[in-house]
């Protein structure tokens, strides 16, 4: 496969002194080990999925060893350590990842090499490990590597799901989910755990008991049982000197409470209820922005959040630790309110189990949970039904009734008599439905709350929760989102990265400002013309991949302008794909309209149940065809919808394009992390001041960006003074002409409106996204990126400095962050 060919940069391995002793020959040997005596073949009819296993476990073997030496060390030292629960770990694909991180690339590309294989091409071999929708988990992912990095202790905890996010195809331009499979046929990486296995308690009824001395307390009588199987997954820092663990919880019948069904002569009932326990953990849900509300969820979150809690406190008592150090040996850090449950958990193991006085129980709470916002968007804020918990976890339900009792005598005595301001900070929403708002309880146990970007953050106070600042005027704070450089510079860009080793050393990788110096380099015409060389061939790569995967031909010579993320009204997709049409339009009226040729490529997947999230997927695919198969527009324009978007085609795209999309609307986007990964590789970005573009903009200069549109104030002027789409409409010919081409069956022959729900929404149902407001500056920037990019110069100057500002946004950078203002925790690296 040529695509998956990368330049082979030169085994520099004589200077480098690698974190693991290993040679060339050792790892060899130990390769065809594995082969031989794990896998039970040999090189004659070893196919690459035999040989990617081999490697793994060959590198496993030098893992292994590091992990155990990190986890007697901590417990050694009875370490405090940073507990980062998430419902979602996005973490790709890991043997690349882990050989540069233990520095042992270049030895197994050798290794390989010897044996007559192409260690990228094995790399292909490997399944993405997609337990995550989008940014936040792909996020938690970036964040475990920089704890290792950092040294310092930390689990991640989450779901073993049985299925990823879903695999996506396309049928006649629709999206198609299939299931994602990745761990069928077994995964070399994971490590199974029984003597770890933990039981939670599910349904049931709640008994008042009163003990031998008259004092009263509460029993929880479950109703059913589940077993969690712990999965470790380990998590090697750059360097090796600390390697932590993934621990990802699996569900199982739990057989013991089964017991008496079995007793009964109940076979078949045993056998039905143990492939309910199983669903717990089948499947992850596809959706990134809507809150899903459904049982199965609930239970889903309960499951793992009580698994993990009781990890977490049966390695303290381990410890031989008591209660009142509790908080000084534990963070609990919630990845946004997925794993809120974890609080009533521990107060309920506190206060019932452990028969702690309640005021010390929470106390010990609001010192170890910490909660992180991901998004504004109303309908992501999870809320539960009372009935739902009720049913699902009813002493959950009377602990949270008891938490928000307390509090809101808080709230009375910061505002008497204000039952308004009550009502709406209550933990229990009143209304025909009584619900139980998680990010209300998140807030009210935290000692600190964070946003993922500074304009988020403060968005979060004014807007989300202005009361709960004034309440608590220290908690809400801000930690800016960061990305790991060893997934996205180092490992998928490996021309660029040794650029850099050459240009500023190879301190870059664990610091990352460093790049800095490359910046008297922007104007210096060889080392542009380097720079560019590199984006060049990652581009060529790129083309080979996009012939593949669609039998697309496109030139490398084009404009690669790209937008990869989760496909969302707020994201704006079709915003990109009106000025695609507008471009389209321009060349068809003019066949000589002078541009440079420009390649639009998308990776998305919809939410199965959005609807207008599909039917932009659709319209981008029948415009692509159109557009591609137009000989008039002399191959000017092409349009390419790349299936099955995920973190290792993603790995593909960063270092290939010249111009990255980030174009929500502003206030929408919390953060962004993708486009700090274009930035990095060298991409400009068109984007508007929302999330972390703003902080961007700061450290490369807006000037070398294409910053457009309305900001954040502006949005809600508009939005108060009423805001009405068809005055842009009627007023702009040009929109007005492509609007009007969705209703046509110009790219659905024979389907007149097809793609009239795109245009309805943009008018009719009032453009919530503001697409026609920012339209016209959205296409002047387009105009300017045309205008920039004739000037070679200017062009490879503006990358290299995109490139080269990107320091800050360095994920160790923001988990130094964390520790600095909330975590508190040291390091300990191995020696
Ligand atoms: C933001 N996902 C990005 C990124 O901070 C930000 C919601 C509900 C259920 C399941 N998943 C979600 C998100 O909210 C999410 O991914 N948020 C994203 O978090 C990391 O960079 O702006 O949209």
């Amino acid at each position: 496969k040529q695509a998956a060919k990368k330049t082979i940069i030169k085994n520099k391995s004589a200077e480098i002194v690698p974190a693991v002793a290993c040679t060339t020959k050792q790892m060899r040997q130990a390769i065809l080990d594995r082969l031989h005596k794990s896998l039970a073949t040999e090189e004659s009819k070893a196919n690459n999925k035999a040989w990617w296993n081999a490697t793994c476990y060959a590198v496993n073997e030098l893992l292994f060893e590091k992990l155990t030496d990190t986890q007697k060390s901590h417990s050694g030292h009875d370490t405090r350590a940073v507990n980062y629960l998430s419902l979602e770990f996005l973490m790709g694909r890991l043997l690349s990842n882990n050989l540069h991180n233990l520095e042992l690339f270049n030895v197994a590309q050798d290794a390989l090499k010897g044996l007559g294989k192409d260690l990228y091409e094995i790399c292909e071999e490997e399944p993405d490990m997609a337990l995550g929708n989008g940014g936040l988990g792909r996020l938690a992912a970036c964040f475990i590597d920089s704890l290792a990095t950092l040294g310092y202790p930390a689990i991640g905890y989450g779901i073993h799901y049985e299925n990823g996010l879903f695999a996506q195809s396309f049928q006649d331009g629709r999206q198609i989910e299939r299931p994602d499979t990745w761990r069928e046929y077994g995964n070399p990486w994971e490590i199974c755990r029984p003597e770890s296995i933990q039981h939670v308690p599910l349904y049931g009824y709640v008994e008042t008991v009163i003990d031998e001395n008259g004092i009263s307390h509460k029993v929880w009588h479950a109703g059913q049982k589940l077993k969690g199987v712990p999965w470790d997954v380990p998590i090697v820092g750059y360097g090796a000197k600390t390697v932590n663990i993934l621990r990802l919880w699996e569900s199982r019948a739990d057989e013991a409470f089964d017991w008496d069904v079995f007793n009964a002569g109940g076979y078949v009932d045993a056998q039905v209820e143990k492939s309910k326990a199983e669903t717990i953990s089948k499947v992850l849900y596809p959706n990134d922005s809507t809150d899903e509300g459904k049982e199965l969820r609930l239970i889903q979150q309960y499951f793992f959040c009580a698994c993990s809690v009781k990890d977490i406190l049966r390695r303290f008592r381990r410890a031989g630790n008591k209660w009142p150090i509790l908080a000084e040996k534990v963070a609990i850090q919630l990845n946004d309110t997925h794993p809120t449950i974890a609080i009533p958990e521990l107060m309920r193991i506190l206060v019932d189990e452990e028969r702690l006085d309640w005021n010390f129980a929470w106390s010990l709470c609001e010192k170890i949970f910490s909660y992180t916002n991901h998004t504004l968007l109303p309908e992501a804020l999870e809320k539960w039904s009372v009935a739902l918990f009720e049913k699902v976890l009813p002493r959950h339900l009377e602990i949270i009734y008891e938490i928000n009792r307390r509090f809101l005598e808080t709230v009375e005595q910061k505002w008497p008599g204000d039952n308004d301001i009550k009502a709406k900070l209550s933990i229990v929403e009143e209304g025909s439905q009584r619900m139980v708002r998680m990010a209300n309880l998140c807030v009210v146990t935290s000692h600190k709350v964070n946003g993922v970007a500074a304009v988020h953050s403060e968005l979060v106070k004014t807007d989300l929760f202005p009361e709960f600042d004034q309440l608590y005027p220290t908690k809400l704070i801000n930690v800016t989102n960061g990305i790991t450089p060893r997934r996205w510079l180092k490992a998928c860009n490996p021309a660029l990265a040794a650029l850099y080793d050459e240009t500023v050393g190879k301190d870059w990788v664990v610091n990352l400002d460093k790049l800095k110096d490359a910046l008297p380099k922007a104007t210096d015409t060889v080392f542009q013309k380097r720079f560019m060389e590199i984006k060049r061939d990652n581009k060529v790569e790129l083309v080979n991949i996009i012939k593949d995967l669609t039998g697309i031909e496109v030139s490398a010579d084009a404009i690669f302008d790209i937008q990869i993320k989760r496909l969302h009204e707020y994201k704006r997709q079709q915003l990109n794909l009106i000025h695609i049409l507008t471009l389209y339009r321009r060349l068809l009226d003019n066949p000589d309209y002078d541009m440079v040729p420009r390649v639009f490529l998308f990776g998305a997947k919809a939410a199965p149940g959005y609807h207008m999230a599909k039917q932009i997927i659709y319209a981008l695919n029948k415009v692509a065809e159109k557009v591609n198969s137009d000989k008039r527009i002399k191959g000017k324009l092409k349009v390419v919808f790349l299936p099955n978007y995920r973190v290792s085609l993603a790995e593909k795209m960063f270092p290939a394009a010249d111009i990255s999309e980030q174009i929500s609307t502003a206030g929408l986007e919390a953060s962004g992390t993708g486009n700090m990964k274009f930035a990095l590789n060298g991409a400009l970005t068109v984007g508007t001041m929302d999330g972390a573009n703003i902080e961007m903009a700061e450290e490369i200069g807006a000037e070398h960006m294409f910053i457009f549109g309305l900001s954040v104030a502006e949005v809600k002027e508009l939005k108060t003074a009423g805001y009405n789409p068809y005055d842009y409409y009627y007023n702009n010919p040009e929109l007005k002409a492509v609007l009007d081409w969705l209703d046509t069956d110009f790219f659905t022959p024979g389907q007149p409106g097809a793609l009239s729900d795109i245009k309805r929404s943009l008018l009719e149902y009032g453009d919530e996204y503001l697409c026609l407001a920012d339209y016209e500056s959205y296409c002047k920037a387009h105009d300017a990126i045309d205008t920039t990019y004739r000037n070679k110069a200017l062009w490879a100057e503006k990358a290299i400095r995109n490139s080269a500002a990107m320091g800050k946004f360095n994920s160790d950078r923001s988990i130094e962050d964390y520790v600095e203002n909330v975590w508190h925790l040291k390091k300990y690296p191995l020696a």
